[in-house]
């Protein structure tokens, strides 16, 4: 059905300039037009950084980049705001018919290509571990199934391991308020009492093995970061990767997208004010106490609280075995 004439939609105008809006954010009540949604975009990734007082000007960031918008984008932020930042990219060797992990190596070389300059590192896990994320989960009875647990266990691990060696202050990821509210719920549905304590915008660093992580993009939908990618041309890997259909974050997102389209900036309100309610003391929530001790694996000497062995270095050797023979077994870490 054509609209008639009175029936017209009225064009959104920019708040700022009065050109025509490229997005409307319901939830800021604010209309803006390309060029000064980027400017918007950007100085509130930096009021969130200060807010959670994430990092300062002389720190060395470490972005942890996977050639999709969120990471990419992020990167794209932090430069602009002339933060030192480099990135890392882990080839999962993830194929399964679509090429997902060349195509993502792909879009970041090619983002790295129009600003020349970047430091990027690389750790590909073929040729370092010897084996691909879905041969490592095949193999190991903890990947049993899906990957995704295998795979979330060794990019913490190389993260972290490789933001310590490069003498990085800080790691950042590219997680935004859509990601951060369905883990949110998840927890709340289970009151996971320890992962509600610890889901926050900044991890600190509570032990020298141990990297601070942070999440600049926690207040930004992911809409709003898509509409940022597309604005600034950032040519990014659109295919999620294969193995997060059906998992059950995604559920969790779609019902929270049911929740948002009925009532607007109702994501925004259940993430910010749990932050703000635990800021101030309303809730509290603490983690089991065996939980909270640390020790160093006895392999590759990385916090853990999982016993005398890492729960990644298990996934190559046995308790059983001698100190030597098991530093042997795990591959030695190697950053491109
Ligand atoms: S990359 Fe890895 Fe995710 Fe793919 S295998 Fe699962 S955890 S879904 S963020
Ligand atoms: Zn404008
Ligand atoms: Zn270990």
């Amino acid at each position: 059905m054509t609209r008639g004439r009175g029936q017209k939609r009225k064009q959104l105008r920019c708040k700022k300039c009065g050109q025509t809006a490229v997005i409307y954010m319901k939830h800021h009540r604010l209309a803006l037009c390309s060029d000064h949604y980027v400017e918007w975009f950007v100085n509130y990734t930096q009021r969130t950084i200060e807010k959670y007082k994430m990092f300062r000007r002389s720190d060395r960031i470490l972005v942890a980049v996977s050639g999709g918008k969120d990471s990419l984008s992020l990167w794209d932020v932090l430069i602009q705001l002339g933060y030192q930042a480099d990135g890392l990219y882990i080839g999962l060797g993830i194929d399964e018919g679509i090429q997902y992990s060349d195509k993502s190596l792909e879009a970041i070389e090619k983002f790295r290509e129009e600003r020349p300059g970047l430091t990027l590192h690389v750790v590909d896990m073929k040729s370092t571990y010897g084996e691909t994320i879905p041969e490592l989960a095949a193999r190991s009875r903890r990947g049993r199934g899906k990957p995704c647990s295998v795979c979330g266990l060794s990019k913490r691990h190389i993260m972290n391991e490789v933001a310590l060696r490069g003498g990085y202050d800080v790691l950042a990821t590219g997680h935004n308020l859509d990601d951060e509210a369905a883990v949110l719920f998840q927890n709340t549905l289970h009151w996971q009492t320890g992962y509600l304590a610890r889901q926050a915008p900044v991890l600190e660093a509570t032990h020298p093995g141990l990297v601070k992580k942070v999440k600049p993009f926690c207040r930004f939908y992911e809409r709003e970061v898509a509409a940022y990618a597309i604005v600034r041309g950032i040519d990014y890997q659109y295919d999620e990767c294969p193995f997060s259909v059906g998992a059950t974050t995604i559920y969790y997102k779609e019902l929270l997208n049911k929740l948002e389209s009925q009532s607007p900036g109702a994501k925004f309100q259940f993430y910010i004010q749990f932050l703000n309610a635990r800021k101030k003391g309303l809730i509290s929530f603490h983690e089991p106490e065996g939980e909270l001790i640390l020790r160093p694996c006895r392999v590759c000497g990385q916090p853990t609280t999982a016993g005398e062995i890492c729960a990644f270095c298990r996934l190559w050797v046995k308790e059983e075995m001698g100190d030597e023979e098991a530093r042997d077994r795990v591959p030695e870490l190697v950053v491109a």
